[in-house]
């Protein structure tokens, strides 16, 4: 059977969309962090070698990291649904928005996390440029969905689903305004429109609302 370890309000809620999304069975184990360090327990550690979230078992599968498992979900259990095919004109486009919103988007926030929290610790130079990094994948992000409703174009696609932590529970640990991106405000409300989205938040995290706005 598939399960989906989930730790509390983290990357992993994008695999419970996923399986809400395509309407793959699966069993949710949910794992709290540790309340001091906020990382993830010793429990969820000794689930996999890397031990962070997420991770899916299946069988004598133990598979780890958003893309990897979104993939393996959408190929073997979804017909390949919420992927966008090779022979597709907004192919390119899907990958590289797969890809950003974890390759480059949320480095770029973690980066933003760390300069502020060392704050006078680093060069002003350093911590103005690693923010600065991220201030462009917003405004790449604010200019793409300006006229696209998702990232693929027209269609939804698991690329949305990659990206849709980074612009908003990871405003929780590395805050940002959306004023001065109303097209991004409009995509998250587009996303966390669709039912098995609220479905998913509601299970993997009862009683916590995902910043939207
Ligand atoms: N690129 C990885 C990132 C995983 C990651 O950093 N997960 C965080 C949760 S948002 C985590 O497990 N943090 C707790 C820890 O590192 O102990 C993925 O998408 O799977």
């Amino acid at each position: 059977v598939l399960t989906v370890h989930h730790l509390g309000i983290s990357q992993s809620d994008r695999i419970v969309w996923l399986c809400e999304e395509l309407g793959i069975p699966y069993v949710l184990k949910r794992y709290d962090r540790d309340p001091v360090t906020r990382m993830a327990p010793a429990e969820y550690r000794a689930l996999h070698p890397f031990g962070t979230a997420p991770v899916i078992t299946d069988g004598e599968l133990v598979l780890g990291e958003s893309g990897a498992i979104i993939e393996y979900l959408c190929h073997r259990y979804g017909d390949g649904r919420l992927i966008i095919k090779p022979d597709a004109s907004e192919y390119p486009s899907y990958l590289f928005w797969f890809h950003f919103a974890n390759g480059s988007m949320m480095p770029s926030r973690m980066a933003e996390l760390i300069a502020r929290s060392v704050g006078d610790g680093a060069p002003k130079p350093l911590i103005d440029a690693l923010c600065e990094r991220s201030n462009r994948a917003f405004e790449m992000l604010e200019e793409r969905v300006r006229d696209h409703p998702y990232l693929a174009g027209a269609q939804f696609s698991a690329a949305d689903i990659m990206m849709m932590f980074p612009i908003t529970t990871m405003r929780e640990f590395a805050p940002r305004d959306l004023t001065p991106y109303p097209n991004i405000q409009r995509y998250i409300q587009r996303l966390a429109s669709r039912p098995a989205f609220s479905r998913a938040m509601s299970i993997a995290d009862p009683g916590y609302s995902v910043p939207l706005a």
